[in-house]
């Protein structure tokens, strides 16, 4: 059920889509909830008393490699089992109308791709991507691992291709991400707490650009008061809305 003043917001956003010239998208677990996958920070966040938060980190795979491979072996085999939902469906739809338009996600689910979404900015890494501990080896694949997965290479630990807490990101991706959302006239924001750096910097970024910025997230963020629209609902319902 979408409120009487989210209906009119929504009119107004979708206008100004229809008439976009680029579209850059940041998006985060939000929009891969109604794909059946937990959120970071949400009731659902914890594995085993685990906080996700203190798993994604060097340190505690440095630690203990045995338990940060198991939870993400577990998110593994629980992403390959989950669908892309309407939002990431809406959003392939859109980057097809609209002359150009980049997908920048915190996420590591490959979903948005599974959607067809062609041009997609992976800011945290996927976990579908293995790199080795020592060596540069890495390599892609969806097969179920061991507990402790060695480099095909040099017989070294891998681990998840993912960007930990503490590390920089990949090489060149932030500025590809800056480059889209600078050049963007609307940045729409999806399903993210807005809370981990540098993405929660990214609105700043498209306002002083001039970009229209719209958040599209259940709740409120520390963000929001920065956003020209906030459209506070589902993501598997505002944004087909949005596009249909
Ligand atoms: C870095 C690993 C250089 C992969 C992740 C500046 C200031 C303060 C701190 C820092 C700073 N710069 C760097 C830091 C440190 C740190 C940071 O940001 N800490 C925060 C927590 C304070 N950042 C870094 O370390 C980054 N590296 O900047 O390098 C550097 C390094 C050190 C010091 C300075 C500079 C690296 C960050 C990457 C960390 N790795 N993941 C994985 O296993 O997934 S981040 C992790 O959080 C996930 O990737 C996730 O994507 C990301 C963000 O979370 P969200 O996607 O927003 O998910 P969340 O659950 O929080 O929120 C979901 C939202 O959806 C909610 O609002 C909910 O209401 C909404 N929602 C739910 N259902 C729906 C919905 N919305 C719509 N529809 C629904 N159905
Ligand atoms: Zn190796």
């Amino acid at each position: 059920m979408i409120a009487e003043s989210l209906i009119a917001k929504m009119e107004t956003v979708k206008a100004l889509l229809s008439g976009a010239r680029h579209v850059a998208v940041l998006t985060g677990a939000g929009v891969s909830a109604e794909s059946g996958i937990p959120t970071f920070r949400g009731a659902d966040g914890m594995w085993r008393g685990e906080l996700a938060e203190d798993l994604a980190r060097p340190e505690t795979f440095a630690r203990n490699p045995e338990l940060v491979w198991e939870f993400y072996n577990w998110r593994r085999s629980l992403v390959a089992q989950c669908q892309p939902n309407p939002a990431h469906h809406a959003l392939a739809a859109l980057e097809q109308r609209v002359p150009e338009m980049e997908i920048v996600t915190q996420n590591v689910d490959g979903l948005h791709q599974q959607a067809g979404s062609e041009h997609v900015i992976e800011m945290h890494g996927s976990l579908w991507r293995l790199q080795c501990t020592r060596c540069t080896h890495f390599e892609e694949t969806r097969a179920e691992l061991p507990p402790l997965p060695e480099c095909s290479r040099c017989g070294n630990l891998l681990r998840p291709g993912v960007v930990w807490f503490g590390e920089q990101l990949p090489r060149g991706v932030l500025s590809v991400a800056l480059e889209s959302i600078a050049s963007a006239d609307i940045l729409l924001v999806v399903g993210t707490s807005s809370l981990v750096q540098p993405a929660a910097s990214f609105v700043h970024v498209a306002n002083r650009s001039g970009a229209v910025c719209v958040e599209i997230n259940l709740e409120a963020t520390p963000n929001t008061g920065f956003m020209d629209f906030a459209l506070h609902g589902k993501a598997g319902e505002i944004l087909p809305a949005l596009v249909d």
